[in-house]
């Protein structure tokens, strides 16, 4: 891969490695350790190649955090801010004004999105798109006079963002713990994890037993108490959780059964990363509400959207008057301009289809050689996502004592031999941009299986 600039371009990687040390904080890092160490430094970026500031080539197995769907350094992006800089850089669209660009990537998202979800409202990040779903659950409910119909249930591994609602929503429990959360009117549910917990049940009866511990839930905290339940369509951040057939089926039954509105948190499943438009194509969702953001503009711009569905917005609508909610960057126009681009490229160059059709199966396939090694529990994947399970045991499976070691050993292995990749508890997890070559496919699988089997060494396994 040539890179995007003068490859005899220098950098003075200790120089920037001191400075990050003494004065910048990572996020989800052990900032003391971390300083200790030095950060690698990420230089430039091109198609799914990144080149740290020694010259290292790496393949970004992870579309940076789940994000960069259409690869990196795509000029149109570039240009296209750039126009719209020149043009109008900012302007809110709060006191009765709009700009071309929001109010296009709004007709364009619902043009894209399932039927009856025709409203968007924007935001920054995928944590704050979550915080705006919480206020317009609550405010609906308000409006339908049953405010006590409060309490929002996720899932245990759910990853919704890092914000204190964002945080709540999510079932992170090592988040909760260290800033006492969750906040009140936030509860979880079981995942449906089949290679943890499934035994010896078919996928699908598990699936419905996983599905259960909603009806029970629901149940416990009384169905006039309860507001919503939000759920990723797989759970990425959680470890690439892929849920039975028969669960989404069931818990939309559930959430129908009680008149709970259902959330779908796309953050990580839209725009192609499971080889239909949303994850609510591919496991047939029909959500009240959707949040957006990541692949919406491939990480180029931070840009984030809610969409409302119609029973929420008419109500909020007909009846609720002004809603006392935006952020400063709400439509922000070089955003949109930029995710529109970013759309237009998507579907322009079919990567959907060439994920559903291609390059999905082909990574699966690949993905899936790996089953055989001793260490791997599973292998799980769709479209373009997946996750390596390593166990201490195939039979059982028997998961490792130490959660986490092992794991992240692999991704420590993983990222000195140039891929990178996310570990998650011990999987490894897997994301790369939708524009992967083959080459690269079967790259990343030799260098996973490398990593896998220096883990097993170092651990004696
Ligand atoms: N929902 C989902 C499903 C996500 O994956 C968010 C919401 C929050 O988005 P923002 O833009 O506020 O970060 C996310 C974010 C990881 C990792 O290590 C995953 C995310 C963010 C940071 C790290 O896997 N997902």
């Amino acid at each position: 891969m040539t890179p995007p600039i003068a490859a005899n371009q220098t950098y003075d990687t200790a120089a920037i490695r001191a400075s990050d040390a003494a004065h910048h904080w990572h996020p989800f890092s052990d900032t003391k350790a971390l300083a200790a160490e030095g950060a690698r430094v990420i230089v430039k970026a091109k198609g799914s190649t990144l080149w740290d500031s020694e010259g290292n080539e790496i393949l970004d197995g992870m579309a940076g955090l789940w994000c960069v769907n259409i690869g990196y350094g795509r000029k149109e992006l570039a240009d296209v801010a750039a126009k719209q800089m020149m043009e109008l850089p900012y302007y809110n669209t709060f006191f009765k004004t709009t700009t071309q660009p929001a109010t296009k990537l709004a007709e364009t998202l619902v043009r894209l999105t399932p039927d009856g979800l025709n409203r968007v409202f924007f935001a920054g990040s995928g944590s704050e798109a979550n915080d705006t779903v919480v206020r317009f659950v609550r405010r609906y409910w308000q409006l339908k006079g049953q405010p006590d119909r409060m309490t929002i249930i996720g899932r245990e591994y759910g990853y919704h963002g890092s914000t204190l609602v964002g945080a709540s929503l999510g079932g992170m429990t090592a988040m909760h713990r260290q800033t006492n959360m969750p906040l009140p009117g936030f509860s979880h549910i079981r995942p449906p994890y089949f290679l943890r917990d499934g035994g010896n049940m078919t996928p699908d009866a598990f699936g419905m037993v996983a599905a259960q511990a909603l009806e029970d839930r629901i149940q416990e905290l009384g169905p006039e108490n309860v507001a919503a339940f939000i759920a990723e369509p797989i759970q990425g951040a959680g470890g690439v959780i892929i849920p039975p057939a028969s669960y989404f089926p069931e818990i939309q039954r559930i959430c129908r059964k009680h008149d709970i509105l259902f959330i779908a948190d796309e953050v990580i499943c839209g725009f192609g990363r499971t080889g239909n438009w949303f994850g609510s194509d591919t496991f047939d969702l029909k959500p009240d509400l959707m949040a957006l953001a990541k692949g919406l503009s491939s990480g180029y711009q931070p840009i984030a959207a809610v969409m409302v569905g119609d029973r929420v917005a008419n109500t909020l609508m007909e009846e609720g008057g002004e809603f006392f909610h935006g952020f400063t960057y709400s439509g922000h126009p070089v955003c949109s301009a930029v995710a529109l681009e970013n759309l237009r490229i998507i579907e322009d160059e079919g990567l959907v289809e060439r994920v559903r059709d291609d390059i999905g199966p082909y990574f699966q396939k690949a993905l899936a050689s790996l089953a055989d090694h001793p260490m791997v529990g599973e292998v799980r994947a769709v479209g373009l996502i997946g996750a390596i399970e390593l166990v201490k045991d195939k039979n059982g499976p028997v998961f490792f004592e130490k959660e986490g070691a092992v794991g992240t050993r692999c991704r420590d292995h993983c990222f000195a031999n140039n891929l990178v990749m996310r570990a998650v508890r011990d999987g490894m997890v897997v994301s790369p941009p939708l524009i992967i070559t083959r080459a690269e496919v079967d790259r990343l699988v030799e260098i996973a299986r490398k990593a896998i089997n220096l883990t097993q060494t170092d651990f004696g396994l």
